[in-house]
């Protein structure tokens, strides 16, 4: 983002992409209960970068389903935002018109490409290292998301009735999804950030994308604690656990979680009351917090020296 100004203010790099009547303005259009959206969230806020804080528009009350949706998957938000789906981001410059970007991973990626410092991946002089972290966010989008979200339709006691076969075919993918990133982690490990950062030697993408996905199991845990639930929870005694246990501390992450945790809360309590009417006008921004502004974010260029030095 060629506009894109850098302020050095109490030792915080402070960017903006977009100010009002700037050429440049960036939107993302997120969820606070979205696990998806915590990844994009996560590396805006850890590069710098201000933007709109917006909710796909088009939410509407549905006579189907009897209750009130969000605005995504909507004719409305389709306009804006092919696919449909949350996050996606969109970038105004004038002379250049609207660019839009769906998919967590990809815009993860585009945000890296345009604002490489601070770096969130490996230089490109070091492809496998890059590869290796990649393929993990890519076991997650294809594989672990997919398996943790399948659970959501389980703390709705209806979808309960009538024999659990079809929920422990879904725990057990979990389990299997889990085991291998348990794996993965652990071959990671060694390195001189311990199990602070994922990769053992700075923070990444994957320290941005996966920790909401992993603190799910544990938040469904009491809507389904009688059914093996541990199966599909990371074991707190692995590499895996003590990184999670310790990355949703960083400064950049903590707000987020914080934010996810309330929505989250609310959005299992609704849906444990196994009643539509309970999903309210508005049921969506239930803890939702102003993300945009950097303001109050530290950003530390030091703490992943290891990246930067590299990138130079
Ligand atoms: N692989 C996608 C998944 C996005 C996704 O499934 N988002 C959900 C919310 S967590 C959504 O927008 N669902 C509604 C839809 O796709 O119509 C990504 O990482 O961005």
């Amino acid at each position: 983002m060629e506009s894109t100004s850098q302020q050095q203010q109490g030792g915080s790099k402070r960017r903006r992409v977009s100010d009002e009547g700037s050429t440049t303005l960036l939107r993302l259009y997120r969820l606070p209960v979205s696990n998806c959206c915590s990844g994009v969230l996560a590396a805006l806020r850890y590069k710098g970068l201000a933007f709109e804080d917006c909710e796909p528009p088009g939410a509407h009350y549905s006579d189907s389903l009897q209750q009130w949706r969000p605005g995504y998957g909507t004719a409305q938000y389709k306009e804006i935002v092919r696919m449909g789906s949350v996050p996606a981001v969109v970038l105004k410059s004038p002379g250049v018109g609207s660019f839009v970007l769906s998919e967590s991973a990809t815009i993860c990626e585009w945000l890296e490409d345009r604002h490489a410092s601070p770096a969130l991946l490996p230089p490109a002089g070091e492809p496998e290292r890059r590869a290796r972290l990649r393929f993990v966010i890519r076991h997650h989008d294809l594989y672990l998301s997919p398996a943790t979200k399948a659970l959501f339709k389980y703390c709705d006691p209806r979808s309960r009735a009538g024999g659990d076969v079809s929920l422990a075919a879904a725990l057990s993918e979990l389990g299997v999804r889990l085991r291998q990133l348990e794996e993965l982690a652990d071959e990671f490990g060694g390195g001189p950030r311990g199990d602070e950062v994922f990769e053992g030697r700075a923070f990444t993408l994957v320290d941005c994308c996966l920790p909401i996905t992993l603190l799910l199991p544990r938040q469904l845990q009491t809507t389904l604690e009688d059914r093996q639930m541990e199966l599909g929870c990371v074991r707190t005694e692995g590499r895996l656990g003590r990184w999670l246990a310790t990355v949703i501390e960083h400064p950049v992450l903590a707000p987020i979680v914080a934010e996810w945790r309330t929505a989250t809360d609310a959005w299992i309590s609704r849906k444990r009351s196994g009643r539509d009417d309970a999903f309210e006008e508005g049921w969506w921004n239930v803890g939702r917090q102003p993300m945009g502004s950097v303001e109050s974010i530290p950003i530390d260029g030091a703490e992943n020296a290891e990246l930067e030095v590299r990138s130079e």
